[in-house]
C-alpha cells in the first residue's frame, strides 16, 4: 500500500463492492473496455480536430510504454499542469492506466505551490505546457527540479521544448509499439483499491491537502455522476474550467463522458466568446460550470450572435447559484440544469432532472449513492434537529477517509467513525436535499476557485513591513467573492496595494487568482471573545464599504 494513504475500513469496503459501486476496475481497464466498444466514434475534438476512440486507445497506449520505458513505475507521482487540450487527456490516463498518480494541480499555480506538490509528495515527473507569452512553465519545471531533486522528468505539451525536456508530440510520433509489446503494460496494473489521482484541496490550513482518490472511489463517482447527467453516446462535453479540477474530471467530467461513449471538447478559454463559438461550432449539449462563469454568459452581449441550441444542460457547482439565477437559465439558454454540491474531497449531492421545480431550484441535490450517509450536527458534533442548520459531516463510497501523509490535521478533519468535516453550513430539505447556507471554513470562493486565508496570510506576513494580516472574502457581483487583505503596519512603515501584490508575485511567487484583490490598512483589528481576529466583522466592514463604493 501507498505510504501515507488511509484506506477504507474492510467492512466497508466489503460493503461496497457488494452493493456494486466499487467494481475492483482500473480507471485504465475501465479505458481498455470504452475504447474497444466506441472504436469509431469520436471521443475528442479540438479546434476542429477529431480524435476517435481508437485513436485515442493508441495515443495512450504509446505514451504509457514510453513512460514505462523512460523508468516511471507504479505508484510514482506526476504533477499535472496541462491546459485544456488533447494531451492532458493522453497524459491522464497513459499515467493511470500504469499506476503513475496524477497530482492535479492547475496551470495558474507558480511555484510556491508547485515546489511544495513536488516536495510533499515525493513527485517524480512534472507536466506542463510550452507556451505562453507571460509565463514560462518550463522555466517553473526547471526552478523545481533544483529544489526536489526527486523530479527527474519533465514532460512538455506544445512546441518549443527545452532540449533536456520532454516533448509529449514526440513521444506520441515514436511508435514504440513496434519495439515493445503493449501486453507490458499489464506488468503495471495498479490495485483498484490504491490512489488513482491526487486531487487538492482549496483547504483551510497553511498549505494545500492532498487528496488521495482511489480507482474504485473515483470510478462510482463519475459513473453515477455520468448516469444522474443522462451522459450518452449523443453528449458532447465542454470543458472550459480547468481540466483538472475534481469537476472537469470526474462530476461527470471527461472521465464520466468518455465512459458512456460521449464526445469531449476541452475549451481553451474561459471568454465568453470562446465558449459560445465552441457550443455552436461542436454542437456542445452539456458544460459544467460555477455560477460566476454561468452569470456572465446569461449576461452577455454575445449572446443574441451565437446558435446555442444544441446546449441541453449546464452543470452549477463549486459556488453557490441563487435561484433568481438559476430561474434565468432557460429563458436566457435554453437548457435545462443541474445543481450539485461538489467536493475533491468526495461526496457529490446531484439533482435530479424529475426532482419538483422547487427542489431544482432552491437546493444542490441529493446524495449520488444509497450508502452515502449525511449528518448535520452543532458545535458539540450533536445532530441538530431535522430542517436545521448545522455543519454538514459526509462519509460513503466516493468520500475519502484521510488526506495523503497528514495524520495530525485528519484527527481534526474527519470524526472517530471516518465521516469527513466539509466545514459547509448547511440544510437538509425532505430528508435528502442539501441546501448550502455557508461555510465555516476560512476559505474565499473566488467564482468557484478555493483560495485558504491561512495560506495567503503566511505570504502576506512574510513582508517585512507587516505586522499583522487577515485574509477575508469582499462581495463581488460576478466572483461572488473575492480576497481582501486587512493589515497592520510596523511602526512608521507604509505599505501600498501595488508594492503587496509585487511582493506576493516576485517573492512568494503564488498562484494569481490568490492575490489580494484590496488592501485595507488598519491601526487595529477587532478581536473575539476568545483574543482570535473578529473575521466576521471585518467580513461585515468591507462589505459595507463595497456597498458604499458601487
Ligand atoms: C455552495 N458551495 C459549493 C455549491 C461546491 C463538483 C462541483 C464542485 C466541486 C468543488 C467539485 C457548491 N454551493 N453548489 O469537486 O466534483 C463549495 C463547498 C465545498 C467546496 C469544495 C465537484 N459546490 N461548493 O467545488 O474541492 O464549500 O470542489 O465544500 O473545489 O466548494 O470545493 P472543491
Amino acid at each position: 500500500m501507498l505510504d501515507g494513504f488511509v484506506p477504507y475500513p474492510d467492512s466497508f469496503a466489503i460493503k461496497y463492492k457488494e452493493r456494486g459501486y466499487w467494481r475492483d476496475k482500473t480507471i485504465g481497464d475501465e479505458f481498455d473496455e470504452f475504447v474497444a466498444r466506441y472504436w469509431n466514434r469520436v471521443a475528442l475534438s479540438f479546434q476542429g480536430q477529431p480524435v476517435s476512440y481508437g485513436q485515442l486507445g493508441a495515443r495512450v497506449n504509446r505514451l504509457a510504454l514510453h513512460f514505462v520505458n523512460l523508468g516511471l513505475k507504479t505508484y510514482d507521482r506526476m504533477i499535472f499542469q496541462l491546459p485544456n487540450e488533447p494531451e492532458a487527456i493522453y497524459c491522464f490516463y497513459a499515467a493511470v492506466k500504469i499506476g503513475v498518480i496524477p497530482i492535479a494541480a492547475l496551470p495558474a499555480h507558480r511555484e510556491a505551490e508547485i515546489s511544495y506538490f513536488a516536495r510533499f509528495t515525493g513527485a517524480r515527473a512534472h507536466a506542463v505546457p510550452s507556451g505562453g507569452k507571460e509565463f514560462s512553465h518550463q522555466g517553473l519545471s526547471r526552478k523545481i527540479r533544483q529544489q526536489a531533486p526527486e523530479l527527474a522528468y519533465t514532460f512538455v505539451s506544445g512546441p518549443g521544448v527545452d532540449e533536456d525536456f520532454i516533448s509529449i508530440a514526440g513521444l506520441l510520433e515514436d511508435r514504440i509499439e513496434e519495439r515493445v509489446s503493449v501486453e507490458a503494460l499489464k506488468k503495471y496494473r495498479p490495485d483498484p483499491m490504491e490512489p488513482a489521482v491526487f486531487q487538492l484541496s482549496g483547504g483551510t490550513t497553511g498549505v494545500p491537502k492532498v487528496i488521495p482518490r482511489t480507482h474504485n472511489d473515483y470510478s462510482a463517482n463519475y459513473r453515477r455522476a455520468a448516469e444522474l447527467t443522462h451522459m450518452g453516446v449523443d453528449s458532447v462535453m465542454g470543458i472550459a474550467i480547468p481540466i483538472n479540477h475534481n469537476f472537469a474530471m470526474s462530476s461527470p467530467g471527461f472521465l464520466g463522458t468518455l465512459y458512456s461513449g460521449g464526445r469531449v471538447v476541452p475549451v481553451a478559454s474561459t471568454k465568453t466568446e470562446a465558449v459560445f463559438e465552441a457550443i455552436e461550432k461542436e454542437k456542445i449539449t452539456v458544460m459544467p460550470t460555477p455560477p460566476a462563469l454561468l452569470i456572465r454568459w446569461m449576461e452577455s452581449e454575445a449572446l443574441s450572435h451565437y446558435d446555442l441550441s444544441s446546449l441541453e444542460v449546464v452543470l452549477a457547482g463549486g459556488a453557490k447559484l441563487s435561484s433568481e439565477a438559476a430561474k434565468r437559465i432557460k429563458p436566457l439558454l435554453g437548457c435545462d440544469f443541474h445543481q450539485n454540491l461538489g467536493m475533491s474531497e468526495g461526496m457529490l449531492f446531484w439533482s435530479r432532472r424529475d426532482d419538483p421545480e422547487e427542489i431544482l431550484l432552491n437546493t444542490q441535490g441529493a446524495p449520488m449513492y444509497a450508502d452515502d450517509e449525511i449528518r448535520v450536527v452543532d458545535e458539540n458534533d450533536r445532530d441538530v434537529p431535522p430542517g436545521e442548520t448545522g455543519a454538514l459531516l459526509v462519509r460513503g463510497p466516493t468520500t475519502i477517509r484521510g488526506y495523503y501523509n497528514s495524520p495530525e490535521y485528519n484527527k481534526k478533519a474527519f470524526t472517530a467513525d471516518g465521516f469527513y468535516r466539509t466545514e459547509d453550513i448547511v440544510r437538509i430539505i425532505r430528508g435528502r436535499y442539501v441546501s448550502v447556507e455557508g461555510r465555516s471554513k476560512d476559505t474565499i470562493n473566488r467564482g468557484g476557485e478555493k483560495i485558504s486565508a491561512e495560506e495567503v496570510e503566511n505570504h502576506i506576513l512574510a513582508h517585512p513591513k507587516v505586522e499583522n494580516c487577515a485574509y477575508v472574502a469582499m462581495p463581488d457581483r460576478q466572483l461572488g467573492e473575492k480576497g481582501c487583505a486587512f493589515v497592520s503596519l510596523k511602526a512608521n512603515r507604509r505599505l501600498s496595494f501595488d508594492e503587496l501584490i509585487r511582493f506576493l508575485k516576485t517573492q512568494r511567487r503564488i498562484a494569481a487568482f490568490k492575490m489580494p484583490e484590496r488592501l485595507e490598512l488598519v491601526r487595529e483589528f477587532p478581536m473575539t471573545k476568545v483574543g482570535k481576529i473578529d473575521k466576521k466583522e471585518l467580513r461585515r466592514i468591507i462589505a459595507g464599504k463595497m456597498l458604499i463604493n458601487s
